[in-house]
């Protein structure tokens, strides 16, 4: 068996958290952990695309989010979600939403030169131009964790060698 958790990837626009979480994700279901993956595909253009990019649109697209991860918790999904969540306050609100321990906050470091430096939208480009009001990192703020659960850098790791780290966390805290 294993432990339902809340595996909240935070960080800046292109730092590889959704191809993170997809990876692990992928991972878990070699593995048979029944698991679910929340991001903007399927969270911000359904449940919340009453919601755009101020700080208090973020906040409540976070807290329902939350709302949400806790009820896969409660259904014993391990659930993985792929927000920036820019605000420290936020995130920790999501962690007191369930059991010690099942809140597990990883931070996808990536400066935020590589993150520019990779744009695979086309977003930073568009943000510097000034076409892109409060883009993370450039025209609003980003929060680090003070004290993640696990960081994991991807501008000095390898795809896998992150998942790698991922799994062998989870392993470590008996979550599979
Ligand atoms: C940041 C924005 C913005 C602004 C659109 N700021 O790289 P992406 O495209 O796929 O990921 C970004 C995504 C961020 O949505 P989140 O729900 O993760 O943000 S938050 O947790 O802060 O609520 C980016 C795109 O949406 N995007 N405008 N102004 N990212």
């Amino acid at each position: 068996g294993h432990q339902s958790a809340i595996l909240w990837f935070t960080g800046l626009s292109g730092s590889g958290k959704s191809t993170l979480a997809n990876a692990v994700e992928r991972k878990l279901y070699e593995r048979k952990v029944h698991s679910y993956l929340l991001d903007g595909d399927n969270i911000r253009h359904g449940l919340n695309k009453d919601l755009g990019f101020s700080d208090q649109d973020r906040q409540e697209n976070i807290r329902r989010i939350g709302e949400v991860a806790k009820l896969f918790v409660d259904a014993a999904v391990v659930v993985l979600t792929a927000f920036i969540s820019p605000f420290r306050e936020d995130r920790e609100q999501v962690r007191e939403l369930v059991p010690e321990g099942e809140f597990i906050e990883i931070y996808v470091k990536c400066s935020l030169e590589e993150c520019e430096r990779r744009d695979p939208k086309g977003l930073y480009e568009k943000a510097r131009a000034g076409k892109i009001p409060f883009f993370t990192g450039i025209s609003s703020p980003y929060e680090e964790p003070s004290a993640p659960d696990l960081i994991i850098e991807t501008d000095r790791l390898t795809l896998e060698e992150s998942v790698d780290q991922v799994v062998k966390y989870l392993e470590s805290r008996s979550i599979i």
